[in-house]
């Protein structure tokens, strides 16, 4: 019988390799539908059918491994997804995603030897898509797999000009597939969905302690801020009589700042800034910056957002400067399902953690995607020095190796309390509060001359 610990050596090893595959060399940038996504999504497949699973993929990547129960119906869901951040570290996603494969590699293992069946079919998932890096999109693997994903987004394009639709049909996809007649998840069919993650953030780090429990997920807005103003001489143009588009978007940037400084609990950050034309000895006519606004209390972001924007506007007339706004992306404040925490906790005490720490996600997850249709619950790994989104981010073997007997543990949990019926059933979106589909994006336009 394989042991918690090899199957630990395994996914370390597995995320390693992950780590190595990239678009570019030098540091990890792995988007969806990609040729570094395609070759990703191989080896999690090839992963899925050694622990026994019957896989599937679908128009935007993402990677299912099945495997049945004692009785069909409703499946319990575990997985992450496997792209990154730019200059990414190799734990975010794919963690989540080795951790299900492992758990599945042991369920089969001990069934083998004759344990009896889980009452519900086990499945892992690979979400293509989850950061939002190409296309502006985030959750686009999950928003597929639960047929939400926006027909408005097909045309939306990445840095290249790319539309999401011409890629997924140059990845051999139908575009039309990624709607609600293509989706893999619906209410009713997913007994609960559990996202292992990293925390990302130093909660646990500065605590000592090796796991969390996520109570609920932060909601956050992303938009878009582009300044028009227009390009002249740096050396020729007179002050009073420049429309300098670069100087108005830095008063959003450090607005954005200020605003979450003086709001607690909020975070805002600027972290694309794009220039035109771009160069020294010119005044920048165009400018354009990313804002990703959060909070746990969705009222506060949004009033947040608002400040924000009107310093935009009051900018834009101050220097004369035509002001568009795009909300790319807006999702609810989510909580876990309180079932679901209450199983993880259960498992945590069972297998010698104790009652897991309550660790409120910053980051957001495929998990508040699933949540439109079905108990959530997350686990959260230890983040030594609190770092992600670098190639810093890191996991202590030992960590992981708790959160996969947790993650079984968890599973017999709630495999015993369905056999017992006092596990809630599958429900509709309306049975758990969990964020609605998105809104669809919303753009706005102000000019600068007062029109
Ligand atoms: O940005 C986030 O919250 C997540 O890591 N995608
Ligand atoms: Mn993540
Ligand atoms: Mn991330």
């Amino acid at each position: 019988m394989v042991t918690t610990a090899e199957l630990v050596a395994t996914a370390l090893a597995r995320a390693d390799r992950l780590g190595t595959i990239s678009e570019e060399v030098g540091r990890l940038v792995r988007r969806p539908l990609t040729p570094a996504a395609r070759e990703a999504e191989d080896l999690v497949a090839g992963w899925m059918a050694e622990a026994g699973a019957a896989v599937t993929r679908d128009a935007v990547g993402n990677v299912f491994g099945r495997r049945e129960g004692a009785s069909p119906g409703p499946a319990l869901v575990i997985g992450s997804h496997i792209d990154t951040v730019r200059d990414a570290g190799r734990y975010d996603g794919p963690l989540g995603v080795l951790l299900g494969i492992a758990a599945m590699a042991y369920v089969a293992a001990r069934e083998d030897e004759g344990d009896p069946a889980l009452p519900f079919p086990l499945e892992v998932v690979a979400f293509a898509g989850e950061e939002g890096v190409r296309f502006a999109i985030p959750f686009l693997g999950s928003r597929a797999a639960t047929g939400t994903l926006p027909g408005s987004w097909h045309g939306r394009t990445d840095e290249d000009g790319i539309a999401l639709a011409d890629a997924i049909r140059a990845a051999g996809g139908d575009p039309a597939a990624t709607g609600p007649d293509g989706a893999r998840y619906r209410a009713g069919e997913v007994v609960a969905f559990l996202e292992p993650h990293i925390e990302q953030g130093p909660v646990l780090d500065h605590a000592g302690e090796a796991l969390g429990v996520v109570p609920a997920i932060v909601g956050q807005a992303r938009l878009r801020v582009a300044f028009t103003g227009h390009a002249n001489h740096a050396g020729t143009t007179p002050m009073a009589a420049r429309r300098d588009a670069l100087a108005g978007a830095a008063t959003v940037i450090v607005a954005a700042e200020r605003v979450a400084r003086e709001t607690r609990g909020l975070v805002a950050t600027v972290g694309e800034v794009t220039v035109g034309p771009g160069a020294a000895n010119v005044v920048p006519g165009a400018a354009s910056i990313s804002l990703d606004v959060r909070h746990a209390v969705d009222a506060v972001r949004r009033e947040a957002v608002e400040a924000i924007l009107a310093v935009a506007r009051e900018a834009a007339a101050a220097r004369v400067l035509d002001v568009d706004v795009a909300v790319e992306m807006e999702v609810a404040a989510t909580p876990c399902h309180p079932a679901v925490t209450d199983a993880i906790q259960a498992a945590a005490i069972r297998t010698g953690m104790g009652a897991l720490r309550e660790v409120t996600s910053g980051a957001g997850h495929d998990a508040m995607v699933m949540a439109e249709l079905a108990p959530v619950g997350m686990l959260f790994v230890r983040s030594p020095g609190g770092i992600s989104h670098h190639p810093a981010e890191a996991v202590l073997a030992g960590d992981v190796l708790a959160a996969l007997r947790v993650l079984l543990a968890t599973i017999d949990e709630l495999a015993a309390r369905v056999r017992a019926g006092t596990f809630p059933g599958p429900h509709g979106a309306a049975g758990v509060a969990g964020s609605p589909p998105p809104p669809a994006p919303r753009a706005s336009r102000q000019h600068g001359r007062g029109e």
